[in-house]
């Protein structure tokens, strides 16, 4: 297992629709492991990965608490096959969009076909905060974050202040001493 880094806004590979990946062989199920491995270091609920780097449709989830055993969920080429009528709104954070929180309103359950890390064919019925985590996770791989799905003005506020600690961390820091004398 290896860690991965994970990519932030502003990055084309964000925004970039991934690929299906068709079968599951040992190269998708050596991503998603990693991708687990990245994801409860973060630590996050969930990941993409369009966040590691990799155009094709894979991602993870766990939704298990810190004193529960962990219950990992593997999905390759994940579709919704159903959503509710009903809506939900949830207050969204992102991996890619550290430190940034806005709610999002989605549909409040689904129905979500998938290959499992086996390549078997699975369905999965969810609702609450997993109804959404997918949702979220489906989004990577269709190049849309979050913030798509708010106002134009929470959106760009966010990319601005996102954008501006990436161009700071670019900038070769001064150290302490630039400063005595
Ligand atoms: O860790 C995460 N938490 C979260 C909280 C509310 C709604 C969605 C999420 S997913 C996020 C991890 C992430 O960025 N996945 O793509
Ligand atoms: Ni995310």
């Amino acid at each position: 297992m290896s860690k991965l880094p994970i990519i932030t806004a502003p990055d084309p590979r964000l925004k970039k629709r991934a690929a299906p990946v068709g079968t599951v062989d040992a190269e998708v199920r050596q991503l998603m492991d990693d991708m687990l491995e990245t994801m409860y270091a973060a630590p996050g609920i969930g990941l993409a990965a369009n966040q590691v780097g990799v155009l094709q449709r894979v991602i993870v989830l766990d939704l298990s608490r810190d004193d529960e055993p962990p219950r990992p969920l593997r999905m390759a080429d994940p579709e919704l096959v159903w959503v509710a009528e009903e809506d939900a709104g949830y207050e969204e954070g992102c991996l890619s969009l550290p430190e940034h929180y806005a709610e999002v309103v989605r549909p409040a359950a689904i129905l979500v076909r998938y290959l499992d890390e086996t390549g078997a064919q699975r369905e999965l019925e969810a609702d609450g905060l997993l109804a959404t985590c997918i949702q979220h996770e489906i989004d990577h791989l269709d190049g849309v974050l979050f913030v798509d799905h708010i106002s134009a003005l929470k959106r760009n506020m966010i990319l601005r202040k996102l954008l501006k600690s990436k161009k700071a961390a670019e900038l070769p820091a001064y150290s302490e001493t630039s400063f005595a004398a």
